[in-house]
């Protein structure tokens, strides 16, 4: 097993990925997926799994877009913010009205956003969930400015999109932090986007189910039953989230079913904090207010959801106050974290090539949502095991941040290499890299984009 240390360069991304004529195969496959799920205004995850717009999924996509087509990166997240609430969130799902219900379950009638959320300030004219999803936004935006500086500045894009990102995570600074403790927390299994990750299991267990009669999925139309969550997890989904519409969407008041703080996605908002700062100081506002933010963010992610003895963060369930005792890669997502202590990037570090999550134990190992060596452990089943490439990108900039330049090769390698040859597959099985759930998928296939950009900007010294 390789070890992941900081300081060292591995070579280039090598094989097929690592030819000129590799790369720019690879490329043009990505470009093709991220065209044809373009809408017009956005991009679908998938026209049959997915047909609507998604949160962090369209954060993820404009970071790949803004390879191919600057202007349309700016349109996915101005898309996206066009369908932002009064309050401040940004719903997890936009639908598209010319989508028929019975293509997505939850659809719009479900929801009933601009009724049900009226009182927190959803759009009458869109219809949207009620839910969130992880704040990866303002770090796109900014990544998206910084493809093309000179675009972004004659569009006014930093202008338009930088009062509306902060009201975002002014939303979750002032809605959501339930625990008190300076963290945000989420309120539903969709939010961290890790939906049926073993860590939500034990907090699920006291939801009662909604009956598997009273709702129509439409997933297993498109998908293998073995690969997506259980009947059993859709009644709790369905009765979370029916309880917090009936409520108005509200987040004060009556306790919630479930509320749980999740490392990765506060590790999502300090880096967004930390890119807000960035983008303040490009507009010539004051970045000071983000940069304490992003501190007092980063103190509280230590002091809350840090376990040495685990040697990772670990999601903390507010009903009873105590840490879930799972090894999830959401407990990794802190890497992207710029000013950790010393110790925790070293125990990072350490973990992330271990047996739970064997990272450089071959040339294409990725990390898998969860531990490897874990009870719950299943390779097939969404968030139990396999491996997903949002994730592995988010891995692979917090080791290069963090100095571990051989793990991060080996893990862009591995990252290029499997996306390719497995079809851009939503996720994949981390022990065989065989595809699993749909593909042509458009995270996985943005990320890509991104990568190859970033590899070829390295060998060219102009690596952001
Ligand atoms: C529910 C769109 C989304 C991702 C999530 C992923 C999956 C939805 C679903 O698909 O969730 O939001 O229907 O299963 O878990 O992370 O954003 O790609």
């Amino acid at each position: 097993m390789t070890a992941i240390t900081a300081g060292t360069a591995a070579p280039l991304v090598s094989g097929a990925a690592g030819t000129h004529t590799g790369r720019r195969a690879l490329r043009a496959a990505a470009s093709r997926v991220l065209l044809a799920n373009w809408t017009g205004a956005s991009t679908v995850p998938s026209h049959t799994l997915y047909p609507h717009q998604w949160s962090w999924d369209s954060a993820f996509i404009a970071v790949g877009l803004s390879r191919l087509s600057p202007r349309r990166a700016q349109r996915e997240l101005e898309t996206l913010l066009g369908a932002q609430w009064a309050d401040g969130r940004i719903p997890h799902i936009v639908f598209n009205p010319a989508v028929p219900h019975e293509a997505y379950f939850p659809s719009p009638d479900f929801w009933r956003s601009s009724t049900a959320g009226a009182a927190a300030g959803a759009p009458r004219d869109i219809e949207t969930s009620g839910i969130v999803q992880p704040p990866v936004h303002a770090l796109a935006a900014r990544l998206v400015h910084e493809s093309d500086p000179k675009t972004s500045r004659r569009r006014g894009f930093l202008e338009r999109v930088y009062p509306r990102l902060a009201a975002w995570h002014g939303y979750l600074h002032a809605n959501r932090d339930l625990g008190g403790g300076g963290l945000a927390s989420v309120l539903h299994p969709w939010e961290p986007g890790m939906d049926n990750s073993p860590c939500w299991d034990r907090p699920l267990e006291r939801i009662d189910p909604a009956p598997a009669t009273s709702f129509r999925r439409a997933d297993l139309a498109h998908g293998d039953a073995a690969d997506r969550p259980t009947d059993l997890d859709y009644g709790r989904y369905v009765r979370l989230a029916t309880d917090y519409r009936d409520r108005g969407y509200t987040d004060a008041g009556d306790p919630h079913g479930f509320v749980v703080e999740d490392p990765g996605f506060n590790a999502f908002l300090i880096v967004s904090e930390h890119a807000l700062a960035a983008i303040a100081l490009t507009l010539g506002q004051d970045p000071e207010p983000h940069r304490e933010r992003a501190r007092a963010l980063t103190t509280a992610l230590v002091a809350r959801l840090w376990h040495p003895e685990a040697g990772l963060f670990l999601c903390h369930d507010l009903r009873t106050g105590t840490p879930i005792d799972e090894k999830s890669v959401t407990g990794l997502l802190p890497l992207l974290v710029p000013d950790l202590p010393g110790d925790v990037v070293e125990a990072l570090l350490r973990t992330a090539c271990g047996e739970h999550f064997g990272l450089g134990s071959s040339p294409t190992a990725l990390a898998p949502s969860y531990d490897l060596r874990g009870r719950s452990f299943d390779s097939s089943r969404y968030w139990r095991g396999p491996a997903w490439f949002n994730i592995n990108w988010a891995v692979e900039r917090g080791l290069r941040q963090h100095g571990a330049l051989a793990g991060a090769d080996g893990l862009r390698h591995a990252i290029l290499t499997s996306a390719g040859a497995s079809g851009f597959a939503e996720y994949v099985d981390p022990r065989t890299g065989r595809a699993r759930g749909t593909t042509d998928f458009s995270w996985t296939a943005a990320v890509v984009l991104d990568l190859l950009a970033r590899t070829e900007e390295r060998e060219e010294g102009m690596d952001r």
